[in-house]
Order: structure tokens, then C-alpha cells, then sequence
């Protein structure tokens, strides 16, 4: 192990290091720098000293020859990432004092990083942690995604409402990437394809490069860094001359414009987009420009494409890069002359594919009048692999089917493994979205549970916690997870209790504090800081979590001199902007904090708190504070969930369904330390199917009926009657999520949470068992399972 390669430097090292930068990158002096020149200054001094890590894993994968990971994703939703790689290099107390050495506050600084905010939630928060993982396992991986101009819109209420606004990270340099003009690619659109002497020609309609982008992702203790390659979409020919000369200006700009919006802007939507031209065509940029850089390097090291699974395994996440599969085959067959059937083969044996939704809605499928006209070779190789699936399984299951593609039945043809993310989803693929394809492929789908990378969401985002744990059981759990095991014997130790507590209740001030500074909001680190930070969908169910605060605001109100504990209610999250129903439970949300939280009977007891623009840096600030995390969807929807994972881990016992991983949370951390309630999946099931359900249940809870009659009442929008008019119908109608059934379980369990919360020994000794429970759901647990089961891979670095 080249352990020379871990670059050593102190405080006064690095002060001359963002010196440097800062007059010759940033070309500025010290007397006239901004916090940006400062921020940039910094970066630039920490990203010279992940160039040696980075180029001895490149070295050490090349001489060993090693297989490597190429994980496709549409999204990785990074966040920042100043603090990351500090603590990774290990140089953060360096970088702190060189920085106050030379005049500036570090965590000013550090704020002064847009987020690299190109996913919409936990889809694209587990690329990044994967990516974090790679690296601390010295694992040989590409991350290939789009470098989006603009990444997730920026959500702010206006009255209530949620209205987004275009996000601009890139309209400042990005510090960490190194732009590869050298390596493009030519991607191809439209067009037809010819035959000539027995092989298939494609002639495009149009075509762009893709132009890569890297950043290097360094793993704990800088041991190893991979390369995240962002693809950008660039012209061909920058502009049309002979239209220019002729004054045709639009003209002239057209090659120009197509490339621009290819990679502009990520798509919001948390549910499937509806046949979008411009979704299909980002889907094929980025995944042929990938498959392209992989067979380059492939044969540039020598290696005959027959070989391809010994030295490539390419996960795709989810369906959206699935048309790798076509296209990787298409270059085998096409381009290199292989023969079809040894294509397809040669394509599956390196493919696997993770499915991490079973929602019917989000299962892409493209019209295949669409499909055709944008990628007609592709929609034809489609009906090869078709047929050949047909002729291997004598299986009818079609990919293209009812004039339609269907994204899920190619990714899953074309896989070696499928994988779901947590056993429960996992054993649903099985049984439904995927039951007919499992039967003709049986053995092909089986379960990673997802995880999160300790490093940053423990150790980085919560000092005191950290610091805490270090000091009782050592060193070392920072890449070894389950070491936390050995927090358990602590806890009976009312010292170590005492030490939970008070790192606890200084995140909340933390967190108090930061919101009296950004939104002049005042909170109470002493009250129970009740959280739920999520994308905002009716399956998700933040309704239900508004309904149950507005019961307990009434009970209060009933018996004032109850004795209550004093609570505030945090959300966080977004809606898709085209998402009318989720739009309107984040305005009630907003409705009954403006009520409420003015309600002079109720003030120290109840609040409610909803911070505009969640993203990963708020939640960095919101998880450590949190006493009690809300992981309610409707049994059976939630695949698995991972910000579940992170507030448990930081010492937030959940409440929650049995959904998802919160059934392994709850085996891991003990029944005892979790508030379950709800129905089960199976409940759920049967329950849709009994006729007005959900009038019943309204009917059977004198609390629901009062809530839902003073919402219709218009209690909470006096201007506006009418405003909820939606919601309510809803739930009485139809309520697809089962809001009304769970309802009573749910006040309930929320009771059972404030009696233990009222003893404070208690509440702490719950907390605690969290945090030493959950030791399996590092990522890097996760990755190991992959690289053992998936990928066949290894780390050339393993002895
Ligand atoms: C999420 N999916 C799951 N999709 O909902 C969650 O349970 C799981 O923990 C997580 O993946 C990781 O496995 C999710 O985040 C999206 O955001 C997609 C964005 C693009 C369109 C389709 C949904």
C-alpha cells in the first residue's frame, strides 16, 4: 500500500498553499478578497493534495490490471464538499487554523459552497455515498453522470406556497473538476438506419458532444480516490457559419442551442416524467457517452472485447441509464462486428441493474413512436434482445409492448443481477413488479440494503456526537461501522448518558441558532425537536404528520394544564412543481404553522417549523438536532429509505411503519427502541380493497372527523375555504395512502413517544441504543455486498 502517496501538511503549508492560490488562480490580494476568493482558494489548496492519491489508484488499478465499477446515475446529489475532503485528507484543524491565521472564519467559508445539488433526494444522496464508499474500499470505480447547469430547483413559500426558482451552482466555478477537453464523444439522435451487405448503418439526424468533466473523490484517510465523469453537452461545430454569413442568426445557432439544453437542467419530477423528449435524449447522452469511455479504455489497455465482464461491471441506477444496455450492444455488434447474439451476452454478463421504486407511475416507458424516431437503431437492437429473451426463457414478457417501451423489462433482460434496496422491497420486486420476469429468471433478483456513509453523516456533520464516541470506544468506527456495537455496555454508565444528552441538546442550539439567523425563527432546544425531511408525496405521507399536530394542538387546547411535552415539529423538503397534490399538503403545512404557532395557549407546547429550500447541507444541520425521526409511508411504498438510516444513527429513534429498511433499523436497534405502528403491507393490501375504507375510518375517529371538519371549515385558510377542498376529497374518496387508517395508531404511537420522552434517562438511553445499533448500515457495508455479489470485484490494495 502506498501510504507515501497520503499527502502530509500542516497549518503553515497550507496557509502558503491558499496564499498562493488565491493571488495566482484567484488573482486576487488578501487586503481585497472576498469569501468567495477565499472559499476558492481553499478548494484549490485542498484539491492540489487529492492529486497524489488519485494518480496512485489510477497507477495501482492499471498494473494490477483490475476489474472496474462504473456506476451510471442520472443523479448524484453531493451537497458540499470543502468539509468532506478535509476530513478526509485529515487536514480540517490545518485548514481551520490557516485560515484564521490569515483573517477568515472557516465556517464561513465553508458556507460559502453552492451545494453540487444535481439529484432530487435519496436516489441520488446513495450515488454519492456510494461513490464515498468506492473510495474508502479502494474499490476501482467511475462514477458517470451529467454535469447539469442547473441542478434541483430552489424552493421558497410564498404565502404558504411552494414556488421554485432556477438553481445556479455552475454560474461560479466549480472548484473540484478538472475539465477534459480531450475527452468527447459524438452522440447521435434521429435519423435512419440502412442495410448494407448484411449490416445495419445508422445515419443521425443530428449530434452533440459529450465532453467530459471530472472530480476526483477522495475515501477516508485519503488512501484511494476514484473519478466522478461528468458528461457535458457541447456542439458539434459551434455555430453555422453559412447561416451566419447569410444573417440568419437563429439558424446559425441552432447546433449551438440543441447541445445547450441536453444538459442544462436536472428533471424535478420524483415520479416518472411523461414521455419527455428531452428526458430520452439526457438518458442517451450520458449513457452511450459512458459506454463509449469504458470500451475506450478497455482496449486502449489491451484487452479483446469478448473479455469485457472480467474487466467491467457497469451498475445502472435505476432504469434511467437502461438504454446502456442497446447501446453497449449496439457498439459490440455494429461498430466492432460481433455477432448479435454474442453482443447481447457479452453486454448482460457486465450489467447489473438496482430498482428503487415500486410505484407503478414511476416505471418509465417510452411512447415507441418517440423511441423510434429518436434512436431507430436502438428501438431495432430492443427487438433482438426481445427475441432473443423469448427464445432463451420461452417467456411472452415483451419490452416493447402496447406501443410502448418499457424501461423496467429492458434494464431487467439485459441484467445479470437485479437488486432491490431493503429485503422487504426486495421480496415485493419479486412478487410484483418484476413477479413474471422472476419466474422466467429465477435467482436473478436479490437484495442489497442500502447505507450511508458514516464520514459524513456522523462524523463531519456531528462533532459532538463523534467526539463522544471516540472518546469511549476508540478510533477506527469511522470505517469499521459496527464498532458502535461497543457503545451498548456505555449506556448503562449515567455519565456516558449525561455525555449523549449534553451533545445532543448542543446540535439543537446549533440548529436554533441558524434558524434565528436565516429565517428569524424561534425555537426551544429544550422542547422535542420532532423531524421529517423527505421529498414531499402522498406516500411519504407529511399529510398524516399535519393531521396528527393539529389533534394534539386541540387536545391541548382542551386540557391546558395537561401535562404535555413541549414539542416542535420540523419539516423540510420539496415538492415536484408539477405535483398539485403535494404542493397543496406543503401549503396546509404552512397554513397550520401560521395558526398554530400564533395560538398564545399553545406557544410553549407546540410548533411548527417548515425551513425553506431543504437540501443536503440542512439536513447535515438538521439530523444531528433531531429526538424523533418520522419514517410513516404506507406500508409497502417506501423501497427503503435512507434518511431513516441517518437520524437513527445520530441518536434519533424513529417512529414509523413497517416499511422499507425501517424493518432492519428496527431489528438492529431493538423493538424496544422503535415506535412502530400501522398497518403491515399485507393490511394495506387488503384493506384498499374494502369499499369506503376511508369514510369508516374517518367515522370510527372522533379526532380525524374534527380535524378534517375544521380544515373544511376553513380554520387554517379563513381567507379561503375552499383551499383544501382537494385534500379532503381525497381522503374521503380515495385516500390511495391510507392517511385516515393509520391515523389513530399513529396519535397513539406519538403519545407513547412523549411519555418516554418526558424521562429524560430514559429517552436517553433509547437515543443511544440507536446510535449503537446501527452499524450495519454503513455504506460500506452496502458495497462490500455489491463488489462480492454483484460485481466480482475487488480492491487491487487487498492483501
Ligand atoms: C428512492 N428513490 C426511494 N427516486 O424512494 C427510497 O426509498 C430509497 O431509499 C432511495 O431511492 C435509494 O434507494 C428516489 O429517490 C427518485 O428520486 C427518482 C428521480 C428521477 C425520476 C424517478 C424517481
Amino acid at each position: 500500500m502506498p501510504r507515501d502517496a497520503i499527502p502530509q501538511i500542516d497549518a503553515a503549508a497550507l496557509k502558503a498553499s491558499i496564499s498562493t492560490h488565491l493571488k495566482t488562480s484567484l488573482g486576487k490580494d488578501a487586503a481585497h478578497a472576498s469569501t468567495y476568493d477565499w472559499r476558492m482558494s481553499l478548494s484549490l489548496a485542498m484539491r492540489d493534495l487529492v492529486v497524489d492519491p488519485w494518480f496512485a489508484a489510477t497507477r495501482d488499478t492499471y498494473e494490477a490490471k483490475a476489474k472496474r465499477v462504473y456506476y451510471l446515475s442520472m443523479e448524484f446529489l453531493i451537497g458540499r464538499l470543502i468539509e468532506d475532503v478535509a476530513i478526509n485528507l485529515g487536514v480540517e484543524e490545518a485548514a481551520r487554523t490557516a485560515l484564521t491565521d490569515l483573517g477568515q472564519d472557516y465556517q464561513r467559508v465553508v458556507a460559502n459552497e453552492p451545494d453540487a445539488a444535481l439529484g432530487n433526494g435519496g436516489l441520488g444522496r446513495l450515488a454519492a455515498c456510494f461513490l464515498d464508499s468506492l473510495s474508502t474500499l479502494a474499490i476501482p470505480a467511475y462514477g458517470y453522470g451529467i454535469r447539469y447547469e442547473h441542478g434541483l430547483f430552489e424552493q421558497r413559500f410564498e404565502n404558504g406556497v411552494q414556488i421554485e426558482t432556477a438553481e445556479t451552482w455552475l454560474s461560479q466555478r466549480h472548484a473540484w473538476e478538472f475539465e477534459r477537453p480531450e475527452v468527447t464523444y459524438p452522440i447521435h439522435f434521429g435519423g435512419y438506419v440502412s442495410e448494407s451487405e448484411g449490416k445495419a448503418v445508422w445515419h443521425p439526424g443530428e449530434s452533440v458532444l459529450a465532453s467530459a468533466y471530472d472530480t476526483p473523490i477522495i475515501g477516508w484517510q485519503a488512501q484511494w480516490a476514484n473519478t466522478l465523469r461528468l458528461w457535458a453537452a457541447k456542439p458539434l461545430t459551434l455555430f453555422d457559419l453559412e447561416s451566419f454569413n447569410r444573417g440568419d442568426y437563429l439558424a446559425a445557432n441552432a447546433p449551438e442551442s440543441l447541445a445547450r439544453t441536453i444538459s442544462r437542467v436536472l428533471y424535478p419530477d420524483d415520479t416518472t416524467d411523461e414521455g419527455k423528449e428531452l428526458r430520452l435524449k439526457q438518458e442517451y447522452f450520458f449513457s452511450a457517452a459512458s459506454v463509449q469511455d469504458v470500451l475506450r479504455r478497455l482496449l486502449s489497455e489491451g484487452h479483446a472485447l469478448d473479455d469485457l465482464a472480467d474487466h467491467v461491471a457497469i451498475q445502472l441506477n435505476d432504469t434511467h441509464p437502461a438504454i446502456a444496455g442497446p447501446e453497449l450492444v449496439r457498439l459490440l455488434a455494429d461498430i466492432h462486428g460481433m455477432p448479435m447474439d454474442r453482443a447481447i451476452a457479452t453486454a448482460r454478463a457486465c450489467l447489473g441493474f438496482t430498482n428503487h421504486t415500486l410505484l407503478p407511475e414511476a416505471l418509465e416507458r417510452w411512447p415507441e413512436g418517440l423511441f423510434a424516431r429518436i434512436l431507430p437503431r436502438h428501438h431495432r437492437i430492443i427487438e433482438l434482445i426481445q427475441d432473443a429473451h423469448a427464445k432463451e426463457t420461452g417467456s411472452d414478457i415483451r419490452i416493447i409492448d402496447h406501443g410502448e417501451v418499457k424501461m423496467g423489462e429492458l434494464a431487467f433482460i439485459m441484467a445479470h443481477t437485479i437488486n432491490g434496496v431493503s429485503a422487504l422491497h426486495t421480496e415485493l420486486v419479486k412478487e410484483t413488479v418484476f413477479a413474471d420476469l422472476n419466474t422466467a429468471y429465477p435467482g436473478r433478483i436479490i437484495n442489497q440494503t442500502n447505507g450511508i456513509t458514516p464520514r459524513r453523516w456522523l462524523y463531519t456533520c456531528n462533532k459532538p456526537l463523534g467526539d463522544l464516541i471516540t472518546e469511549t470506544i476508540g478510533d477506527g468506527w469511522q470505517d469499521d461501522l459496527e464498532r458502535l456495537g461497543g457503545l451498548r455496555p456505555h449506556i448503562d454508565d449515567a455519565g456516558f448518558r449525561a455525555q449523549f444528552r449534553a451533545a445532543k441538546l448542543s446540535n439543537k442550539h446549533r440548529l436554533a441558532a441558524w434558524l434565528k439567523t436565516r429565517d428569524d425563527v424561534t425555537i426551544d432546544p429544550e422542547a422535542m425537536f420532532d423531524v421529517q425531511i423527505k421529498r414531499v408525496h402522498e406516500y411519504k405521507r407529511q399529510l398524516l404528520n399535519i393531521l396528527e399536530t393539529i389533534a394534539l394542538w386541540n387536545d391541548i387546547c382542551d386540557s391546558p394544564n395537561g401535562d404535555w411535552t413541549p414539542r416542535v415539529k420540523l419539516f423540510g423538503g420539496k415538492a415536484a412543481p408539477g405535483y398539485a397534490m403535494a404542493k397543496s399538503i406543503i401549503h396546509l403545512i404552512n397554513d397550520v404553522a401560521a395558526t398554530i404557532n400564533s395560538d398564545p395557549r399553545t406557544r410553549d407546547l407546540l410548533q411548527v417549523v417548515y425551513p425553506e429550500n431543504y437540501n443536503v447541507s440542512m439536513a447535515e444541520l438538521l439530523i444531528p438536532a433531531s429526538d424523533l425521526s418520522e419514517q410513516i409511508s404506507t406500508a409497502g411504498k417506501e423501497a427503503s429509505g435512507t434518511g431513516n438510516m441517518k437520524l437513527s444513527l445520530n441518536g434519533s429513534p424513529t417512529i414509523g411503519t413497517l416499511d422499507g429498511a425501517n424493518v432492519e433499523i428496527r431489528e438492529q436497534v431493538g423493538h424496544e427502541n422503535f415506535f412502530l405502528f400501522g398497518l403491515t403491507a399485507q393490511e394495506v393490501e387488503a384493506r384498499r380493497r374494502e369499499h369506503g375504507f376511508s369514510r369508516r375510518a374517518i367515522e370510527e375517529s372522533p379526532r380525524l372527523t374534527r380535524v378534517l371538519g375544521q380544515i373544511a371549515s376553513g380554520v387554517f385558510s379563513q381567507s379561503d375555504r375552499e383551499r383544501y377542498a382537494g385534500i379532503l376529497h381525497m381522503l374521503y374518496e380515495q385516500d390511495f395512502f391510507l392517511v385516515t387508517c393509520d391515523f389513530d395508531a399513529y396519535f397513539t404511537a406519538q403519545r407513547a413517544v412523549d411519555q418516554a420522552y418526558r424521562n429524560a434517562d430514559r429517552w436517553t438511553r433509547l437515543a443511544a441504543n440507536n446510535t449503537a445499533g446501527m452499524g450495519w448500515f454503513s455504506s460500506d457495508r452496502t458495497i462490500r455486498g455489491y463488489a462480492n455479489e454483484i460485481w466480482k470485484v475487488a480492491s487491487p490494495r487487498a492483501t
